[in-house]
């Protein structure tokens, strides 16, 4: 075994554009479809790992000690980072936020693509962003895609054992620079999980053609990203969020993410695109509304969005880039 040092990464959230919805092996997060993200700059976890230096395993988030459900999670995440390394002493980890928790900003994503870069190198492994990048699918399945910065895909693979379910950069954060504009219509925490969602959506008589559209969809993303062609990867993104969010609609027991200021930041969005504004909606697994726009469009999106009733607050992300050893 390497001897690991105390080590501190920073990975960043992810905004799907196809989205991941639905797992065909629920151990090892492997996804029923591929997916294609965008990084964002600004939203990112930071966490510290060290082995060794406690007779427990130790969590803090944003400095309260982590108990429950959201402790055994990052347990059973140490005890594969042991497995794989062979170290064998119980750690500590304090993970920073800034994210809003469990407000629909998938803090789970960049959480664990900080733990399993910082974990690993202080495991006393040096894992190429592959690796790395199927490590954190193992914590939460967006996490594969948040070891890489500007646009990413996340292929389904084939592979029983999940070795070729990993991310892979498709254009860098400096490549195309684009805005998410993200309405918050709530920070309070959701009712339902994205991992109880996911098992209700396969529920849903909409879940087989999510699944057989997934490749047309992907491939029609892919193009658009290739080309940077914002109107063509815009529709495909809204296409892709309404149709996940429809599924829910139609699964026993039904699921509904949204509120009424979520379908009003909608009908905002829509509205601006008739008046000749490039902007397109996506939603993720709560009330939260996120607007793909260009740069010089995102202040005109903005104040859109908070003119609309109920939204506390909006944000404005640029692309993210790769997860980091900070030190
Ligand atoms: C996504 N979401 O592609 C989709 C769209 C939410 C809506 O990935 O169970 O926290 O840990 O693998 O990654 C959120 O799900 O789920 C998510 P697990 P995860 O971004």
């Amino acid at each position: 075994m390497t001897q690991g040092v105390p080590t501190t990464a920073r990975a960043h959230v992810n905004v799907a554009l196809v989205k991941y919805w639905g797992k065909r092996d629920s151990r090892l997060n492997l996804p029923a479809t591929g997916s294609i993200s965008l990084t964002l700059d600004g939203l990112s976890t930071e966490a510290r790992v060290a082995f060794g230096d406690t007779a427990v395993d130790r969590c803090e988030i944003d400095g309260v000690a982590a108990t429950g459900e959201e402790a055994a999670r990052v347990v059973r995440f140490l005890d594969l980072l042991r497995d794989e390394s062979g170290q064998t002493a119980r750690a500590t980890v304090v993970t920073r936020n800034t994210v809003p928790r469990g407000a629909g900003l998938a803090s789970s994503a960049s959480a664990f693509a900080a733990l399993a870069l910082a974990g690993s190198r202080a495991a006393g492994l040096r894992l190429e962003a592959p690796a790395l990048s199927a490590l954190a699918r193992r914590g939460s399945g967006s996490a594969a895609r948040s070891i890489f910065g500007g646009f990413v895909e996340w292929r389904r693979g084939e592979q029983a054992d999940g070795r070729d379910s990993i991310a892979e950069p498709l254009l860098g954060a400096g490549e195309w620079d684009l805005r998410v504009v993200v309405a918050i219509t709530s920070t309070a925490p959701k009712a339902i999980s994205s991992r109880e969602g996911m098992a209700r959506a396969a529920t849903s008589p909409l879940y087989p053609a999510w699944v057989s559209g997934a490749d047309a969809d992907l491939a029609e993303a892919r193009a658009a990203i290739r080309a940077r062609d914002l109107e063509a990867l815009g529709q495909v993104a809204e296409h892709s969020a309404l149709k996940m969010h429809a599924i829910g609609l139609a699964a026993r027991p039904p699921l509904l993410y949204w509120r009424g200021a979520t379908v009003d930041c909608i009908h905002r969005v829509w509205a601006l695109r008739a008046e000749g504004t490039p902007a397109f909606v996506t939603i993720d697994a709560g009330p939260q509304v996120k607007v793909l726009c260009a740069p010089s469009d995102a202040p005109r999106v903005a104040a859109a969005l908070q003119a609309v009733p109920g939204v506390e607050r909006v944000l404005t992300c640029a692309p993210g880039g790769d997860a980091e050893v900070l030190a």
